[in-house]
This record gives C-alpha cells, structure tokens and sequence, in this order.
C-alpha cells in the first residue's frame, strides 16, 4: 500500500522516527535465513548500529565486527557458544551481551525478532583508574545472558509510574547501556532532556507523543527512533494500556576518552 507517498517516519538533522511502513530489509554478511533492518548506523551520524533483525525457523547468525547487545522480540532461538559446549535457549524478554570477538553462533528454533545493538568499544584508559582504590586491574566486560523480568525496576525520580529496568550491569567496564522504560497511561518524563548522550529507541508496547528537537511526534510499538547528542527529547504515554520501550544510550565514558 503506497499510501499516497504519506509516512510519519522523518529525517532531521539531530533525530530519526522510523515507522514499519518505510523499512527496508537487506542481506548482512553472517546472516543465513534471515534479513537485517538497519535502523540507525554511522552514516545516519550515529556511533553505533541498531537494527531489527527477522530470521526464519533454522535461521542463523554469526557474531559481527563488535560487541552486540541482542534482546528478543519474538520467537525462540539457541544461542550456542562456539568455545564450550553449551546452548542457551532464549525467548521475548531475554537478552545477551556478547563481547567483541566472544565466539558464538545464534539459531532460530522458531520464526524469530531480535533487535541488535552494535558499537565499537571504547576501552577504559588504565591511568584512569590507577589511583582508584576499587580498581586493582581494569575491569573486563563478560559475555551474560539476562532476563529482563528478573532486574528490579527502578522509579525514575520517584516516579512510580515510570520503571526503568537496567538490562546491563552496574559496572564501569560496559561503555553502553540499555534500559527499558515502561510508562502508566498518562505518565511522563519529568523534564525535557538535552544530553551529550545518542540514543537508539525501539517502541515495544503503547505509545504516546515524543518530543525530539523541536516536533512532536505521535509513537507507537514497531516505531524506532534515534535522537543525536543534545537532541531535546520528552516522551507523555498516551492511551489505556503502558508504553514500553528499549532505549540505548552510551555511557560510562568521558567524552574526550
Ligand atoms: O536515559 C535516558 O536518558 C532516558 N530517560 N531518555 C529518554 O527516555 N529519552
Ligand atoms: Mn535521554
């Protein structure tokens, strides 16, 4: 359905809003049965990629050029790591971190979703942490597997009716984070954001209107959306039922590391 050339997906110069009808799928090296949506990636002006990938049953995926952090949407897979001889059987809500170069080989047992993160890894700089006394040696990110009902939620600013769950652990050794956010109907950030930090958003459940510079947006589940460093960003929850996203963010790191 053309639609009359009609979309709410935009292109600005500091946010991206990417709705389903304006995905493209494509091919990647490493991806057997199955097709990539590239959301957002560095010629977009972002430092990481974030795309949706779509694999039939018995599809399969090999580790990229970087650490990735994967989060199911649907179905179910076998993640198997190539160096022992373990499987881990992962569905909706579960999610993996998998460092740069950690061997491992991703099956769909089920038609399947995942939505992937990639980014380069910054390494912390030892002088850094040399007079730290928490730090004997600099600490190493680990390959983990999680489930995201299992992580306490946290109320952003005392808000109960916005949880935060931290899918990656408290430690200065991941130069990432992700989160989901689950917002009440009606809730809302308590103020608008300006920060040095880029984040890739993919809208799980719900919706509701989302500031990015200087427009608002109605938003809904399948929408994903980037926002550029400094990119005034609010998000209000509208409707019956909660609005849940998957938010990326880049931390843990000075900016001139
Ligand atoms: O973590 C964040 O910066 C988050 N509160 N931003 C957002 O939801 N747009
Ligand atoms: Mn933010």
């Amino acid at each position: 359905m053309h639609n009359l050339g009609q979309t709410r997906s935009s292109n600005k110069r500091d946010h991206l809003l990417l709705t389903p009808d304006t995905f493209v799928r494509t091919p990647l090296p490493g991806l057997k049965g199955g097709v990539a949506i590239v959301h957002v990636a560095p010629a977009a002006g972002a430092a990481f990629t974030q795309m949706t990938i779509e694999l039939e049953a018995g599809g399969t995926l090999l580790p990229g050029p970087t650490q990735r952090f994967i989060y199911v949407l649907e179905g179910e897979l076998l993640l198997s790591e190539s160096s022992a001889p373990y499987f881990h059987k992962i569905v909706p809500g579960n999610y993996a971190y998998l460092p740069t170069g950690f061997p491992y080989s991703l099956s769909a047992s089920t038609k399947a979703r995942i939505a992937v993160i990639e980014k380069p890894f910054l390494p912390l700089d030892p002088d850094l942490l040399k007079n730290d006394l928490d730090f004997d040696d600099v600490p190493e990110t680990w390959f983990f597997i999680g489930e995201e009902q299992q992580i306490e939620p946290v109320a952003l600013n005392g808000d109960e009716d916005l949880q935060v769950r931290s899918l990656l652990p408290d430690s200065i050794a991941f130069d990432f984070a992700c989160n989901t956010m689950t917002y009440a109907p009606g809730a809302a950030l308590s103020q608008v954001e300006v920060h040095y930090m880029e984040h890739g958003l993919l809208m799980l459940e719900g919706g509701g209107i989302y500031r990015l510079g200087d427009s608002w947006y109605p938003t809904t589940a399948g929408d994903f959306i980037w926002m550029a460093p400094y990119c005034p960003q609010w998000f209000g929850a509208i409707g019956k039922a909660p609005a849940k996203y998957l938010i990326y963010k880049d931390f843990n790191r000075h900016t001139l590391a």
